[in-house]
């Protein structure tokens, strides 16, 4: 029988009750033992809230311990973890809220007039729970059970978690990750990363993303390890506590790595004391690459993963970690490289998309049959949407994208959602949004605006204007006004030929 994440968790806390499992910088430890009777009384109080299997609990708060205890109590109970990022507005909140019909937000007492005022338009949401992130959680529920009342999870098909990813031509989706899922993936980076209970993790990345939450976070846990937090990324910090010598374990966005490369300038900072330092969620460019080897002595293992399958690809742990590339398949992962006409696969060497299969890969998009039909080949392989190459000696290399898709600081920005909410601008005839290269963030988001004809606006009401309908990181850094769009025969507007001229 498989061992799932969760029962993982429980054997932690039995066997090693007294070990530190998480802590905050600035916050008390909390134990294995604590860890698992705080997540079984708020198991206990979701219950009491009426909240079952199936039904969907979103939270969406800053990184904080509530957050954490709310994440495996839900899933604890069967419940659908929906994990939103803090810097959503209300109207990207109400959409999150609307389509998954979440019955239960948990959110910051801060936001509470702001998400009062949405309540009403969102009928299945029954419960709202507002708390301070930085309050003592563990007393709100010290009068529930310490044990559990419910058996955990044991189908691995069940539903564990619903992240959103947003698309090309819809709204964004919710991805269905089962318990399975999740077990799978856990247990396939315990095995290629060499995850030891006598690791510590330093814990930077946001915990709404599978990155931080999943690979990071699970990964430390599955291993009885202990993870050390920053409330945010924060890049002087985050080097004084590497250079610490208490850590054997970091991953990172490229442009955390930037960071830290430029703050240590020119000067030799030996972390090679680190046993693992990650990078992900984009691609590593190779000066850094070769930054770190020489300012850190540290190489970093490259891997790839998405939303909806979790990690599919790295660079070993043992052997060469390959510059420019993001390895070869986790155990228990198949990848291949197709034409991404055909969809015949291709020999190595050729450029094709990316499509991936193994127990780690979602099971759907929640209600969209369609979209989730289209996801998939007849034979069961994920189109990834990403372009790569296999060398001859198994190592993959990605090659660019056969979606339009920005990616900046990590987090992915789908053009057609900064455009519809550009559309919205009453002086905005037609627009499109682009990509353009950035060294700290990887891409920039860039906007090309026709205006009406008599109409009238500047680079900072446009931005402004998308701050409130967009998150901060969607929001163009640089609005361009032109007269027209390179378009083809069709009118179709040349997203390629647009980046030429609007990227320097
Ligand atoms: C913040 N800003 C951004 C981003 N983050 N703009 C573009 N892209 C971003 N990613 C905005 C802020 O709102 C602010 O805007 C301005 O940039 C400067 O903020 P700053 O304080 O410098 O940024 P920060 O708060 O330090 O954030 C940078 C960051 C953060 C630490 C790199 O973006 C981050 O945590 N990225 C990691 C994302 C992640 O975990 N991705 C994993 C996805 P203003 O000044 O206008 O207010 S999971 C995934 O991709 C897959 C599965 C995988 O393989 O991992």
């Amino acid at each position: 029988m498989t061992i799932m994440f969760l029962d993982t968790l429980s054997q932690h806390s039995r066997c090693q009750p007294d070990k530190v499992a998480i802590q905050f910088v600035d916050g008390s430890p909390v134990t294995y033992g604590a860890l698992e009777q705080t997540v079984n009384r708020t198991a206990a109080y979701l219950l009491s809230l009426g909240i079952a299997r199936g039904d969907r609990v979103a939270a969406q708060l800053p990184k904080c311990l509530p957050f954490i205890y709310f994440h495996l109590a839900a899933m604890r109970i069967g419940a659908i973890f929906l994990p939103l990022n803090p810097a959503y507005p209300t109207a990207e909140l109400r959409y999150f809220l609307a389509d998954s019909e979440a019955r239960l937000l948990i959110a910051d007492r801060r936001k509470q007039h702001q998400i009062r005022t949405i309540q009403a338009e969102l009928p299945s949401l029954e419960q709202l729970v507002f708390i301070s992130p930085s309050e003592s959680w563990e007393s709100n529920v010290s009068s529930f059970s310490p044990k559990a009342k419910s058996p955990l999870p044991t189908d691995p098909d069940q539903t564990a978690m619903m992240l959103y990813t947003s698309g090309t031509t819809s709204r964004p989706k919710g991805a269905l990750i089962t318990h399975g899922n999740l077990t799978a993936n856990i247990r396939a980076l315990h095995e290629a990363w060499g995850w030891r209970q006598d690791d510590v993790l330093l814990h930077v990345l946001p915990i709404f993303h599978v990155h931080g939450l999943v690979v990071a976070l699970h990964g430390a846990l599955r291993a009885g390890a202990s993870t050390i937090m920053l409330p945010s990324f924060d890049a002087a910090a985050a080097l004084k506590l590497l250079r610490s010598k208490r850590f054997s374990v970091f991953m990172g966005v490229p442009t955390m790595h930037r960071r830290l490369h430029q703050l240590a300038g020119n000067r030799r900072c030996d972390l090679s004391h680190l046993r693992l330092m990650t990078s992900g969620s984009d691609r590593l460019p190779d000066d850094l690459f070769l930054g770190y080897q020489k300012t850190f002595k540290v190489t970093l293992l490259e891997r790839y993963g998405m939303t909806e399958t979790g990690m599919n690809l790295s660079n070993p742990l043992h052997g060469e970690r390959r510059v420019g590339s993001v390895g070869m398949p986790l155990p228990g992962v198949s990848a291949r490289i197709v034409d991404p006409a055909t969809e015949t696969p291709l020999p190595d060497g050729e450029v094709g998309e990316v499509q991936i299969k193994g127990a780690h890969v979602f099971k759907g998009y929640w209600r969209q049959p369609q979209k989730t039909a289209e996801a998939f080949t007849e034979d069961g392989w994920l189109r990834t949407g990403d372009m790569g190459m296999r060398e001859r000696d198994g190592y993959y290399t990605l090659k660019g994208r056969a979606k339009d898709l920005i990616i900046t600081g990590g987090l992915n920005v789908y053009p057609p959602e900064v455009e519809l909410a550009l559309m919205e601008h009453p002086a905005v005839a037609a627009c499109a949004v682009v990509g353009c290269p950035d060294d700290e963030w990887g891409e920039q988001v860039v906007a090309a605006i026709i205006l009406r004809d008599g109409a009238a606006a500047d680079e900072a009401q446009i931005c402004a204007f998308c701050r409130d309908r967009l998150a901060a990181y969607k929001v163009p850094r640089r609005v361009v006004f032109v007269d027209e769009f390179p378009a083809n025969a069709l009118g179709k507007i040349q997203k390629a030929k647009l980046r030429e001229a609007l990227c320097d």
